[in-house]
């Protein structure tokens, strides 16, 4: 059983000297959001045009990646991906030392801890937001890595918005990452898939989102209590068997066939059911599905 994160306060006047380096969409963001906050504000990016508009704000343009790492103890990443920072970084680690380096570019938790190893200053992010949104409550930030370099710049990291550090694993922020936009991914799919099917109807997307969104809330509340059920290991039917989810999926099968709209993910649903049921789950709850998600079933 892992602890509750801590949340940090976006509170706190602190205006030390930050880099950003990696200007794409999103860098973009959180350097503008650290200008914005007052924070001296060091960027570099391959490409250096990228650069002109923070400039114009306020920001300096590092000529080297050695200067960017130099120019702030706080050093923020965000390129495509885990290689992008490898090759970008890689060469001026030992300018990392007495440093904190935020690595904020999408990975694998393997990807973090192998990069955690270049500097004790290490912590790993993962971003739950829309460039759009960076600097405000609306986007939420997730965190794990060095705790004492998280602490250190815990308000600063707080402009970017809702910050929360999840301990000392590097590997766990990408971990949360991955698991929440997989929940992201098999919502909108399930969303897509029902847009289709009422689509084939005449019914608007735009008629069905609001029911979607709806039950959406309600499936909220599946969460929640099916977590507690995964977490004391038992599942009780107190809303509905497995099997009375599986008659259902059926219907979602055989009108998706009837209304010419793709069969696969409402058949892999229904396959999913099936293996837990094989293996004995026809009484229990929804939640019991973990067991194949397990590897057990
Ligand atoms: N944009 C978003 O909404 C999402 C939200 C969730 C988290 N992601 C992750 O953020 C990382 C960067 O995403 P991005 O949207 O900023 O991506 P781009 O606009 O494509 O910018 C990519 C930057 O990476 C630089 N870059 C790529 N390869 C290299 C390399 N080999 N060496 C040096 N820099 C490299 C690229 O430079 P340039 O093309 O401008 O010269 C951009 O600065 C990503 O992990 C998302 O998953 C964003």
């Amino acid at each position: 059983m892992t602890s509750a994160p801590n949340t940090a306060a976006r509170t706190g006047s602190a205006h030390e000297p930050v880099t950003v380096i990696g200007l794409g969409l999103m860098g973009q963001a959180l350097a503008t959001a650290f200008l914005a906050a007052g924070h001296p504000t060091t960027v570099w990016n391959r490409t250096p045009g990228k650069a002109d508009g923070l400039v114009a704000r306020g920001a300096v343009r590092a000529p080297s990646v050695a200067d960017a790492l130099t120019a702030s103890p706080l050093v923020v990443v965000c390129l495509s991906d885990a290689a992008a920072v490898r090759d970008t970084l890689g060469p001026y680690r030992d300018r990392l030392a007495g440093r904190t380096l935020v690595n904020l570019t999408s990975g694998t938790s393997d990807e973090a801890r192998d990069l955690s190893a270049w500097t004790a200053g290490y912590v790993d992010g993962a971003i739950m937001a829309i460039p759009e949104v960076i600097g405000t409550p609306e986007a939420f930030l997730l965190f794990s890595g060095a705790p004492e370099a998280f602490e250190k710049h815990r308000e600063s990291l707080g402009r970017l918005g809702n910050a929360t550090f999840f301990g000392a694993d590097p590997g766990l922020a990408a971990l949360y990452d991955v698991a929440l936009l997989g929940v992201m991914w098999g919502t909108l799919n399930a969303f897509l898939h029902g847009a289709a099917l009422l689509g084939a109807a005449k019914v608007d997307a735009t008629v069905f989102a609001p029911f979607a969104n709806q039950w959406l809330a309600s499936v909220t509340g599946f969460v929640s209590a099916y977590a507690e059920q995964i977490d004391r290991g038992a599942y009780p039917a107190e809303d509905a068997t497995l099997e009375t989810h599986l008659a259902t999926m059926k219907h979602l099968v055989r009108e998706s066939a009837a209304a010419g709209v793709d069969t696969d993910w409402p058949a892999r649903v229904q396959a999913l059911a099936e293996r837990a049921i094989a293996a004995g789950h026809a009484g229990t709850s929804y939640a019991s599905l973990i067991e194949v998600f397990r590897g057990r079933a």
